[in-house]
């Protein structure tokens, strides 16, 4: 074909894919040539990511591409936030690459706050504290001596790894490094105070790198083991949630007063506004919101709720019982069980790493004197209900933060394909809800690839060509009363 063909390589938490992209008749056109799945694996003591099977997953998906498409014009990598690789002087691995739900860094918070106090800490990055931030991992590392650090030269985080092999150009990309807990907000430099206090080795972060930049050309051993000779990559919003915020099908890029919010729903679910400028105040500290760096110096403000996780947990916990689950075989049941039957939050941190979600969930409803039930259906609903409920206390918050009324929820990502958790949301909520598309992630990955080629000329352009090219579902508000009581009880177990 002669239409220009962007890559985006996605990789979420739970899976990745290859996605091709190209204007086809004035719309955006996606094909999905290649999705794998995520798994971390358990090493002795630690939970890491398998960086190799990952990075076999994108050469096969870069070389079926290859073979499917002429005219590749560029390729992105977007990956989850806060974790990161260690490279000694020589570029090898200096340690594991940790999962963000390891183990060792339990509990550092309140150690680092001793020496370096939360409102500082807030003042120099506007983040949402969170022990998984990078800065909490590393000062885990800091804490036990860890030799990794001892030999690290450099520090990349995961979508910066996967381009430094595509190109052999090392480079921080700003979303990304944004949710490390130690880059300044305002002007996306690196909190070079915060990291001495903290005994973090400065020399270990290059300067941060903008959306839209061309890194390079994928380097010969990647030529020859995909066949795709002169590419290059343009390096898009690394942080998945960055991509994703610019593909949501809204108004105005980073309005004054938005009216709007969006949900990126996956493993996680990331709900808040796109803003122009961060808002670093005592109302956001105290609630705990988080200002993310978007694309051209935009804010994320929003909150990192618990997410799919749970779902996703519970169809694990039924594969360890020797039951097989689909998605749309676990909505149907929860459809079909009691409402409210149980209240969950998914932010309790019973249900961050358990070895076993339903055994957690039972214990966690033993905890706030529930009754524990065994029928799996009542835990697969309650899980979405907790879900929507956590979304209208969040919706609340953010509405006193913008100072004004939401109308709108979009929700992008696969949790938009739950239709069942989209009504509850514009249930729980109260407002209309606007699903899709749910590959945003890859298609804002692709928009800021399109605007550093030059093909597109800004984000409101690019989201006029999303809104163009992807059918999305409206749902409005059915009864929205009955989430009053439930709402109020939850609000009440869980001390929110
Ligand atoms: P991540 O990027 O964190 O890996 P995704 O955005 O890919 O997550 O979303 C994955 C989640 O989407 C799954 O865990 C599942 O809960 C939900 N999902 C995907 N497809 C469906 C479906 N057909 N019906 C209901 N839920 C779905
Ligand atoms: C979502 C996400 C989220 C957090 C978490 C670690 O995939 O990127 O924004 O950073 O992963």
């Amino acid at each position: 074909s002669d239409t220009n063909v962007y890559l985006a390589v996605d990789l979420g938490a739970s899976s990745g894919r290859v996605i091709g992209a190209q204007v086809v008749a004035g719309k955006l056109e996606l094909t999905e040539v290649h999705r794998f799945a995520n798994e971390p694996v358990h090493i002795q003591d630690s939970y890491q990511w398998d960086v190799h099977g990952l990075w076999r997953e994108i050469l096969t998906g870069l070389r079926m591409a290859g073979q499917q498409f002429t005219g590749i014009a560029s390729v992105g990598v977007d990956t989850w936030g806060v974790d990161y690789v260690l490279l000694n002087r020589q570029d090898q691995f200096a340690g594991p690459v940790r999962h963000y739900r390891d183990e060792r860094k339990n509990g550092i918070m309140e150690r680092v706050f001793q020496t370096c106090p939360r409102d500082e800490i807030f003042a120099a990055t506007g983040l949402q504290f969170m022990e998984i931030n990078s800065l909490f991992q590393l000062c885990s590392a800091v804490e036990c001596g860890d030799p990794a650090l001892e030999i690290a030269e450099s520090f990349l985080m995961m979508g910066d790894f996967f381009h430094w092999l595509l190109t052999g150009v090392k480079s921080l990309e700003a979303t990304n490094a944004s949710t490390t807990q130690m880059l300044d907000p305002r002007d996306q430099t690196w909190s070079v105070g915060l990291m001495q206090r903290c005994n973090i080795p400065q020399k270990l972060f290059c300067e941060v790198t903008v959306p839209g930049t061309k890194l390079g050309m994928i380097q010969p051993s990647v030529v020859a083991e995909t066949g795709l000779a002169d590419v290059p990559v343009y390096v898009p919003a690394t942080h998945d949630t960055g991509s994703a915020v610019v593909a949501v099908p809204a108004g105005e890029f980073a309005p004054q007063r938005p009216d709007w919010c969006y949900i990126s729903s996956g493993t996680w679910s990331l709900m808040g506004c796109e803003l122009a400028e961060p808002k670093i105040n005592e109302m956001c500290a105290e609630m705990n919101f988080t200002n993310e760096g978007g694309v051209y110096g935009s804010t994320r403000l929003l909150q990192n709720i618990g997410g799919l996780w749970l779902f996703q947990q519970l169809r694990r916990s039924m594969q360890r019982r020797a039951v097989e689950r689909d998605w749309a075989e676990m909505v149907s049941m929860a459809e079909s069980a009691q409402p409210f039957g149980i209240l969950l939050d998914p932010d309790d941190s019973a249900f961050a790493a358990p070895t076993d979600m339903l055994d957690a969930m039972k214990e966690f409803a033993e905890r706030t004197g529930q009754a524990a039930v065994d029928d799996e259906a009542v835990w697969y609903r309650a899980s979405l209900e907790g879900l929507a409920i956590r979304y209208r206390v969040c919706l609340a918050d953010l509405e006193k933060l913008v100072g004004g009324r939401i109308d709108t929820i979009h929700v992008v990502g696969g949790g938009a394909n739950n239709e069942m958790l989209c009504q509850m949301t514009a249930d729980a909520c109260n407002r209309t809800v606007i699903a899709g598309p749910v590959e945003a992630t890859a298609i804002g990955n692709v928009i800021m690839q399109m605007i550093g080629v030059g093909e597109i000329e800004s984000v409101d352009a690019g989201r006029r060509l999303v809104q163009e090219s992807f059918d999305v579902k409206t749902y409005r508000p059915q009864s929205p009363a009955n989430w009053d009581t439930p709402s109020a009880k939850w609000c009440e177990l869980t001390g929110r």
